[in-house]
This record gives structure tokens, C-alpha cells and sequence, in this order.
């Protein structure tokens, strides 16, 4: 099997953005490990990202969060990514790890704790304005524990305000986008706990306003294709976080738990305009790395993002078309089938030659001097983690 030009065309306009804090120390709520020659502030763990791209050329762009990455001059900043050869992008909020929102952020009853929450994102807007990032990522924690805890009404009105305040200082050329999440950090409700939620708030402010779909996120058993059919349709699937889970929010490299959900999800889409120069969409991992190497773990991610898409790529949309119209069932599942079985890695390996990149980039970054020289040169220091 070889690539057609047009999947070859439509692989190299692949493009998905690392999550900064994936090179910072991360853990569990029982452990977190620190890695030797881990970064010490936002411009290395921009380094360590700028090896992900350089090695594989599909990561571009790194998405910040504040206020881990808080810098003095963010235009600094964004000049050392350029000389690294690669863009800031996303700005993340961050309105779960202080005081004052143990009971909500956007959703709070008392006026003073909402407008703080709100302040911060017109901060994130200010910090985007100078990095030239075009999205907002919000997700919030807000929610309750308890039954009665709380007038989930009144939150979700408090919430429709605040984000009504926010969207209304989004640029021409910027996005809002926001995140849901089933469960935790509350449990009993989440603010914002599904994509008809998200949808509907985005809904209310406007065009500029769409969903970030997280796949880890949802409810065992849930069926993410439907919701990016659904949303894609809808003209407001602004964003995936990609990674893979168990059982909840796990964080764990995409791809790795269930390959055929994330081939699935790239077929719709694929099929709903979502990919490439002419989609609307943007790729981004949210993903953790407990316990392996993080640069190699993103690595692996992206490849495995590509590698998914280019069997998407390869679904015969013809043949399952004329099997979905002819009602036939076996026929259709099995052209699917064909696709995601067809091992494309030997294809991809010559797809990167082609393109000067090393046509296995796990093994090129295994055998470059960066991860001895991060380990030799950082010494001293507190390393980067959450909350930093
Ligand atoms: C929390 O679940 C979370 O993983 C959200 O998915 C955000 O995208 C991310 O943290 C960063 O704030
Ligand atoms: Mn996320």
C-alpha cells in the first residue's frame, strides 16, 4: 500500500498543539514524580515541545496555562518559541486552585468572587492579545457535592453572565472555547458537565464561542463519534483535548487504550470537515506523564494522532456510501474495517523521509544528545509542575 497524493497532501496539513504542563512533573494525588532535566519554567518546557515538532513536524504551536506559565514578557516568550520553530497558542485558565473558589468561580453566588474569576480571564485575553493566541480554553471545576447543595438554576444563569462578560472582550480573530467534564472535581454536579451544556452556553454568546470536547471526559461506554458528528454539524466543535482513559479522567497518551476509538472519531471528523487547512477545528493533547519520559510520551502521542488519521484517511468513502444507501450492513462495517486494520506505518516512515523528517522520530530523539543535555545543564532550580 502507498499513500495517494491526496492523503499524502492531507497528512502534511496535520497540526496538533502540546499542552505545556505535559513537560512539567505531574502525578497522582498519592504520588508525583519528579524526572531528571525536567523544565524550570515556561521557556524550557517550550524547548522540551519545540523536540516534539522538530523531530516529528506535527507539533507547531504549544498551549499555555495560567497561571503556570506566567511570564514577565510574554512577548520574550513568544520570540524564544519562534527561535525554537514553534508558536504559542491556546491560553488556558486556570480558576481551581485558589481559596477563594472552593464553592465556584464563574457560578459563585458572592459578586466579588465571580468578577475575580471573570478578571482572570480578561487577563488571559490580555496575555493572548500579546501572544497572538487565537482561543480561550475555559474549563471550570465548578459544581457541588451534594444534593441541595446549591441552586444548580441559579449556577447555570451565574454562568451564562459571566461568560457573556468574557466572550464580549474576545477579539475579531479570537475564539472562546469551552470545556465539559462529567465529573470531578465535584461530584454530585458539574457546572458544565456535557457537550449539550457547553453547546448551549456557546450558543447563547455566539459565533466565536464553541466546544472543546476532552475524550476523557465523558461517561464509560459514551459514544464520542456521535457528539463530534453532533457538534461538527453544528458549526461548534472548537477543540479536542486528546488522550486515553480507563476510567476517568486518566490522561493517558491518545491512542493508547482504544486505537479504534480515536480512529473513529477521526473518521467523523473527517467526514464532518473538521480536519485540515479548511477545518475549524484544532487538535491539542491534554495528557499527563506520570511515570515515562515526557518528551518521548508526546512523541508517541502525535504519532499516534497521525497514525489514526491516516487510516481515516483511507476509508473508501465511495464504496461506503453505496453500501450505507444499498442497506448493506456488512459491507459497510467492513470497509470501514478495511481501513482501520491497513497497517500504515511503513507509509508513514517513507511519507516523513520525504519530508526530512527521520522516518522513525521515537528512535531519532532516543539517539540526539537533548535528553543528556537537559539532565547536564538544569541543575538548580525548582522544576516546573502544577502550579508553577
Ligand atoms: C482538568 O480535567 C483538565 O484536565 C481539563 O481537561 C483542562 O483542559 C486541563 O485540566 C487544564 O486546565
Ligand atoms: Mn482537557
Amino acid at each position: 500500500m502507498t499513500f495517494s497524493d491526496d492523503v499524502s497532501r492531507s497528512l502534511a496539513e496535520q497540526a496538533i498543539e502540546l499542552p505545556s504542563w505535559a513537560f512539567g512533573n505531574s502525578g497522582t494525588r498519592f504520588k508525583v514524580f519528579t524526572q531528571p532535566g525536567g523544565p524550570r519554567d515556561p521557556f524550557e518546557k517550550i524547548s522540551d515541545a519545540a523536540q516534539v515538532h522538530q523531530y516529528t513536524g506535527l507539533s507547531p504551536s504549544v498551549a499555555l496555562h495560567i497561571p503556570w506559565d506566567k511570564v514577565d514578557d510574554y512577548s520574550a516568550l513568544k520570540a524564544h518559541a519562534a527561535s525554537e520553530g514553534v508558536a504559542l497558542g491556546t491560553i488556558n485558565s486556570n480558576t481551581f486552585q485558589d481559596d477563594d473558589y472552593k464553592l465556584g468561580s464563574l457560578a459563585h453566588r458572592d459578586d466579588r468572587i465571580r468578577r475575580k474569576a471573570i478578571d482572570h480571564h480578561l487577563d488571559c485575553i490580555d496575555i493572548m492579545d500579546e501572544t497572538g493566541s487565537r482561543d480561550l480554553k475555559i474549563w471550570l471545576a465548578d459544581g457541588t457535592n451534594y444534593a441541595g447543595q446549591d441552586d444548580m438554576r441559579g449556577r447555570q444563569d451565574r454562568i451564562a453572565e459571566s461568560l457573556q462578560d468574557i466572550y464580549a472582550r474576545i477579539g475579531e480573530h479570537q475564539r472562546l472555547v469551552l470545556e465539559y467534564k462529567i465529573f470531578e472535581p465535584a461530584f454530585y454536579h458539574m457546572d458544565v458537565p456535557d457537550w449539550g451544556t457547553s453547546y448551549a452556553q456557546c450558543a447563547a454568546l455566539g459565533e466565536r464561542a464553541t466546544v472543546c470536547l476532552d475524550t476523557g471526559h465523558h461517561a464509560p461506554s459514551t459514544n464520542i463519534e456521535f457528539i463530534v458528528m453532533q457538534l461538527l454539524r453544528l458549526g461548534k466543535l472548537g477543540s479536542f483535548d486528546f488522550n486515553s482513559r480507563y476510567y476517568a479522567d486518566d490522561d493517558l497518551i491518545v491512542g493508547s487504550a482504544d486505537p479504534f476509538q480515536l480512529f473513529r472519531i477521526l473518521v467523523e471528523v473527517i467526514r464532518g470537515g473538521g480536519y485540515g487547512n479548511d477545518g475549524d477545528t484544532a487538535f491539542m493533547l491534554d495528557q499527563c506523564h506520570n511515570i515515562e519520559d515526557k518528551i518521548p510520551g508526546q512523541i508517541r502521542s502525535v504519532l499516534n494522532v497521525q497514525e489514526m488519521t491516516a487510516r481515516a484517511l483511507l476509508v473508501d468513502r465511495v464504496a461506503l456510501d453505496s453500501a450505507q444507501a444499498a442497506g448493506d450492513v456488512l459491507a459497510a462495517n467492513g470497509i470501514l474495517m478495511d481501513a482501520f486494520y491497513t497497517d500504515v506505518r511503513g507509509d508513514l516512515a517513507a511519507w516523513r523521509e520525504t519530508r526530512g523528517l527521520p522516518a522513525d522520530p521515537m528512535a531519532a530523539y532516543a539517539a540526539s544528545d537533548y535528553p543528556h543535555r537537559i539532565v547536564a545543564e538544569r541543575v538548580g532550580g525548582n522544576q516546573s509542575g502544577w502550579g508553577a
